[in-house]
């Protein structure tokens, strides 16, 4: 019987254990990288397991549809008073959808328009605090791409309504493409949602039916108070005059420019232009203008010397909070 080498057989065992280890060790490894790759394909057709298929989904604006023409979110008339007083911190949470600026854009839909809303201001704190109260409720139910711009005149100097209305239109379109322009007196609240905040094809007089004119309109050429223009029919009268110090006139001046311009006012009925004013005493640094009918024989002639073409200011701060974006302005002195 042959001598067994029990040296040599266990050297062999031991190499064939290492052997199988590493092709056990091998396949535990194919296997893995075959898992990572399934798991890779099925992640991709699966967007609950991709971290990354959250934000692939996100709507992107040029996806999004239009927003109807007329927003199932409007209520129709409103409940406006001015006996509470107001809290802009509540008004900010009551709007948690508004972004830095006081700036909207709907998420759901794609808004017809895009609204800059210029505010012609100075030393008007409570009436500003009602108009945000109310306005940006509604400007949100009307689902419009809009701007606050509250244009404040700094300095002491006599008030230029149209002046800041110029600057209003200049700087808005320095920061967003916007294509339409509302022009609002800052103590006037809309009674009613279904008075558009937007653009129409011939300029609009928004504020035709107001509580202090007993919801009438106190002459058929009245444009004062709330207008709107597109960016098209703003340039085709060169703006607004700028040469207008104190109080009057200037409202019919712009109205003499449009129709100089071959434009009609477009209005709303007087159930749907309905406003309420808030009440107040005449501002100081803002008298009756006595040059006012002097400017108003003059329209023709200074419509296309005296406008948006021959603006001059200085922007003094800009200041942004979540309901609107302040543009202090120093707008110089009558000359
Ligand atoms: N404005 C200011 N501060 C001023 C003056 C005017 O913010 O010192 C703005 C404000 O947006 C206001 C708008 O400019 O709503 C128009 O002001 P206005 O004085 O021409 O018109 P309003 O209808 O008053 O507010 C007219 C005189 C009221 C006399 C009331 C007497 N009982
Ligand atoms: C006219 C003014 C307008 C003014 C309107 C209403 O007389 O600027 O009254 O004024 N025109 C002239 O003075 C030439 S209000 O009652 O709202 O103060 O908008």
């Amino acid at each position: 019987m042959p001598a067994v080498n029990l040296n040599a057989q266990g050297g062999f065992l031991q190499r064939s254990c290492k052997l199988f280890e590493l092709f056990c060790m091998l396949c535990i490894l194919v296997v893995f990288i075959y898992y990572l790759d399934a798991f890779k394909v099925i992640s991709n057709s699966n967007p609950t397991l991709n971290c990354t298929s959250k934000e692939d989904k996100v709507p992107v604006l040029e996806d999004l549809e239009k927003c109807p023409e007329t927003s199932p979110l409007l209520v129709g008339p409103l409940e406006i008073e001015f006996s509470q007083p107001v809290d802009l911190e509540d008004v900010k949470k009551q709007n948690p959808a508004l972004q830095l600026g006081g700036r909207f854009t709907p998420e759901d839909c794609k808004a017809l328009q895009k609204v800059a809303v210029i505010i012609p201001f100075r030393n008007r704190e409570e009436h500003l605090k009602y108009w945000l109260y109310y306005l940006h409720p509604i400007l949100l139910r009307q689902q419009l791409d809009y701007g606050v711009y509250l244009i404040h005149q700094k300095g002491d100097e006599t008030f230029n309504r149209a002046k800041l209305m110029n600057v209003g239109y200049a700087e808005a379109l320095k920061e967003y493409d916007y294509d339409c322009f509302v022009f609002s007196d800052v103590d006037l609240i809309p009674m009613d949602d279904r008075n558009i905040y937007k653009c129409f094809s011939q300029p609009r007089h928004l504020s035709v039916s107001m509580d202090k004119f007993d919801f009438s309109l106190p002459y058929e050429q009245y444009f004062g108070g709330v207008s709107s223009l597109s960016k098209e029919q703003f340039q085709k009268i060169n703006g607004f005059p700028n040469n207008y110090w104190g109080w009057g006139g200037e409202d019919d001046d712009i109205y003499n420019r449009l129709s100089f311009r071959g434009m009609t006012i477009s209005r709303p009925d007087a159930i749907t232009g309905k406003y309420r004013m808030i009440h107040h005493n005449r501002d100081t640094k803002n008298e009756p203008n006595p040059e006012r009918f002097d400017r108003m024989a003059n329209t023709r002639m200074m419509i296309d010397r005296d406008g948006i073409n021959s603006l001059s200011y200085e922007v003094v701060e800009v200041k942004k909070n979540f309901l609107f974006t302040e543009i202090q302005v120093d707008i110089g002195t009558p000359s």
